[in-house]
């Protein structure tokens, strides 16, 4: 098992919701901590930067909208594997997908926009690194030493 960290995101739709104290139960329950957080309402210009990968697919300028569209809870979560047991515990990308028993599966709406998908992780190490590094400086990252 190698510790890793990854990068989370509660997004509008579940920050809404008023769950965002349910979500991160479920990623302490699992055995991952919460080394960094900060609340915060990203500029479409920040959302963009973030997704930059997707920029050419037909539904990127929908993604901005939405993410840009209200609070999200930004966070470092770090563990035993910790990029896919995020993975796991938040389920398919789109919620008519997602497991019962994950994140997704639970807290969205199977019917409503597919977008629309309560968090974000990760899929990589390599990602996560860069992600970190979008939203948090380094002296922000909290070492878990007690
Ligand atoms: P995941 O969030 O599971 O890693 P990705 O990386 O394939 O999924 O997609 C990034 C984000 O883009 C997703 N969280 C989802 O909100 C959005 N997305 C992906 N495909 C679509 C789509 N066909 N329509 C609307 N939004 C989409």
């Amino acid at each position: 098992m190698a510790i890793e960290q990854t990068l989370s995101i509660i997004k509008p739709d579940a920050v809404a919701k008023n769950v965002i104290g349910e979500i991160l139960t479920r990623f302490e329950k699992a055995g991952l901590r919460v080394v960094a957080a900060k609340m915060q309402r990203l500029s479409r210009e920040k959302a963009a930067e973030f997704y930059d990968i997707h920029k050419a697919r037909p539904f990127f300028g929908e993604l901005v909208d939405f993410m840009s569209s209200g609070p999200v809870l930004v966070q470092v979560l770090e563990g035993d594997n910790a990029v896919s047991k995020n993975r796991e515990l938040m389920g398919a990308t789109f919620p008519k997908n997602a497991a019962p028993g994950t994140i997704r599966a639970d807290f969205c709406d199977p019917n409503g926009d597919p977008g629309e998908n309560a968090v974000h992780g990760s899929d990589s190490v390599e990602n996560a690194r860069n992600e970190i590094k979008l939203f948090f400086k380094t002296e922000e990252i909290c070492a878990r030493t007690r």
